[in-house]
């Protein structure tokens, strides 16, 4: 990296200094001298810091040009075969107390590991380049955002950090200004699976991930920082950091909404947080905005709402079934600037994965190797693009504000065939946690054990919490302090199925229906029945012209099953319990509150 615009220093030299900040200095050094790298290269964030970046990744095969006239200065990444998802099992949550990681994490003790991972990073950088890569989560000058340095020898991560945050000189001088960091230590490794762990330090706010260079493993600013330790750092501190979208809803009146919304994977949390609304609300001027498509940050303001930011700048989203038909603002955002990493590629070059629906085929699979149907699919099912939230049609300038975005509802889905109906409200605060706490999917693929069985993901969180779910739901329950104004809490089920297994509710764009009576609810104009899970709505106040759902599916998508929903509650119960005593004795009473009213 000599040559650039950004400083390289040789560490043979003890010339590791590039900071006014002892400790970032300190720090550097220390990994330096445990890593032995042959180079340290300070990332600014320049263009000619990413060209020459590129230009290096290009000639030793890390990433192929694909078609500049299709896709102008875009990328394609084949990550080693066996390393291509996070790995839950390898994630660690290194607390002094094992009680305080949970039973939601797998725990080590810190000296453990600590000494289990630095026996790895020994020397493991000898002839590579060790980047420090400082960031922002969130907007530079917000006061919601927080920093971090990542300490890397992948360049691809570094082009990805460039993307998914506020990565170089505007970050590195808030960080030298504030004084703090959360310190992230990756290595690539050998890329073995055997030899490959993601171990958190929150106490410490620290990360050590080695053995992976793919995804949330190795971009250690979105599931390690921005959810695990930020998730540590915001129970201190009084605030949420949660795995949720965020996206703003203009009525035609001209006011804008903004929802936060949880789902587990494979429930489209991306598609909803780019939705482009049915042709009738499109004509009668409803807008919908993109702030964020997988992690919101809130806290309370002086008036005692929650505002939200998006810590991220860019999206790192799942390629299979991303259409025109499915995702239009996302393909439109990756027509250009784009990462992609384990797609297909066609014979002149472009991006390929399955579910494109564009009309051309792949002639060389994610592997690398010609296309077998036979063999393998195209694409890998876990393949990303990476692009700027900036290339979006739908995002929304308010993304950049530093006062965050005021929100209206927090909603909780899951992916469910039978008895969740299309949307509820909870009652309260209180019952909305429980319901956030309960919620789940049922498990789609084959590959991941039986088909239908139901998983509970409290809040979309389960592999993202950094501590003990227990203290999690109690600290949500702490915002109901009599002082804010909480936003309603709901409930959705784009998935319900009907006898035939056929989907009843057409979801995607017709979703912002759910949405509009969601906004009649915190306005307070739209209709509700009650029952014992909550509010549904009221016949005729949630708009279905122009759709044909037949007397099963308005039953199905709209009813209340007394008896499912008994079965149900007695589940919602044992997994209550199954957290002991920790577990907020409020909750278990708001369980045992609507169990009894289903009795
Ligand atoms: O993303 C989805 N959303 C949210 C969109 C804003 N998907 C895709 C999930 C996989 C990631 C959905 N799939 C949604 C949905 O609301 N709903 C469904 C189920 C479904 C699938 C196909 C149809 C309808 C529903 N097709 C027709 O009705 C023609
Ligand atoms: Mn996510």
């Amino acid at each position: 990296m000599n040559g650039t615009a950004t400083v390289s220093k040789d560490p043979s030299a003890g010339d590791t200094a590039n900071t006014s900040l002892p400790s970032l200095e300190a720090w550097v050094a220390e990994v330096a001298a445990l890593t032995r790298p042959d180079r340290i290269h300070w990332c600014d964030g320049s263009d000619a810091e990413n060209e020459a970046l590129l230009a290096g990744m290009l000639a030793d095969g890390t990433m192929v040009k694909l078609n500049e006239q299709a896709y102008p200065n875009s990328y394609l990444h084949r990550s080693d075969p066996d390393d291509v998802a996070r790995v839950e099992h390898l994630t660690f949550v290194c607390t002094s107390d094992r009680d305080d990681a949970g039973p939601n994490n797998h725990w080590m003790a810190p000296a453990d590991g600590h000494a289990k991972v630095d026996a790895l990073f020994d020397g493991c950088m000898q002839g590579r380049t060790m980047y420090v890569v400082p960031y922002c989560m969130g907007p530079i000058d917000s006061p919601l955002s927080r920093c971090g340095v990542e300490i890397t020898d992948s360049p691809y991560v570094v082009a990805n950090m460039r993307i998914m945050t506020r990565m170089g000189a505007p970050a590195l001088a808030r960080i030298e200004r504030e004084g703090s960091f959360v310190k992230g230590l990756h290595s690539i490794g050998e890329l073995d699976p055997e030899r490959r762990f993601i171990m958190h330090f929150p106490e410490e706010l620290t990360i050590k991930s080695y053995g992976s260079g793919y995804g949330g493993n190795a971009l250690l600013g979105k599931k390690c920082h921005a959810l695990r330790i930020a998730s540590h750092q915001a129970r201190n501190e009084g605030w949420l950091a949660e795995h949720m979208l965020i996206l703003g809803i203009t009525s035609p009146k001209g006011d804008t909404h903004y929802i936060a919304a949880a789902f587990p994977s494979a429930c489209g949390k991306t598609n909803l947080a780019m939705l482009i609304p049915p042709e009738g609300y499109l004509k009668d001027g409803w807008k919908v905005s993109t702030i964020g498509d997988d992690i919101c940050w809130m806290r309370p303001g002086a008036d005692g709402r929650l505002y939200a930011i998006n810590p991220e700048s860019g999206f790192f989203g799942v390629a299979p079934g991303t259409s025109k038909k499915s995702n239009a603002n996302a393909l439109a955002s990756l027509q250009r600037d784009a990462i992609f990493t384990n797609v297909g590629v066609t014979a002149d070059g472009q991006p390929w994965w399955e579910g494109i629906d564009n009309g051309q085929v792949p002639a060389t699979d994610w592997r690398g190797e010609p296309y077998d149907p036979a063999k393998r699919p195209a694409a890998h099912p876990n393949s990303r693009f990476t692009v700027s939230a900036r290339a979006c049609p739908s995002y929304s300038p308010e993304a950049e504000n530093p006062a965050g975005v005021p929100i209206s509802a927090i909603v909780f889905g899951g992916r469910r065939a039978s008895l969740v109906p299309l949307v509820f409200e909870a009652r309260d605060w209180t019952h909305g946690v429980l319901v956030g706490a309960a919620m789940g999917s049922e498990t789609t693929a084959a590959a991941t054990g039986a088909v239908g069985v139901m998983r509970r993901d409290p809040m979309a969180m389960k592999p993202f919490c950094g501590y003990n779910f227990a203290d999690y739901f109690a600290h949500w329950l702490s915002f109901d302090n009599g002082r804010n104004k909480l936003p309603k809490v709901f409930h959705v089920n784009w998935f319900r199925k009907g006898d035939d297994g056929k989907f009843l509710w057409p979801g995607f764009g017709d979703n912002l229906r759910v949405l509009e009576w969601m906004i009649g609810r915190a306005e307070g104009t739209a209709a509700a029945v009650e029952t014992p899970i909550g509010h549904l709505p009221a016949e005729g106040s949630l708009a279905l012209d122009g759709l044909e759902l037949g007397e099963e599916a308005r039953d199905k998508l709209f009813g209340f099953d007394r008896e499912g929903w008994r079965a149900e509650f007695d589940s919602i119960g044992e997994y209550l319990d199954s957290y002991g005593e920790r577990m907020p004795q409020a909750l278990k009473d708001e369980q045992q509150r609507i169990a009894s009213a289903l009795a």
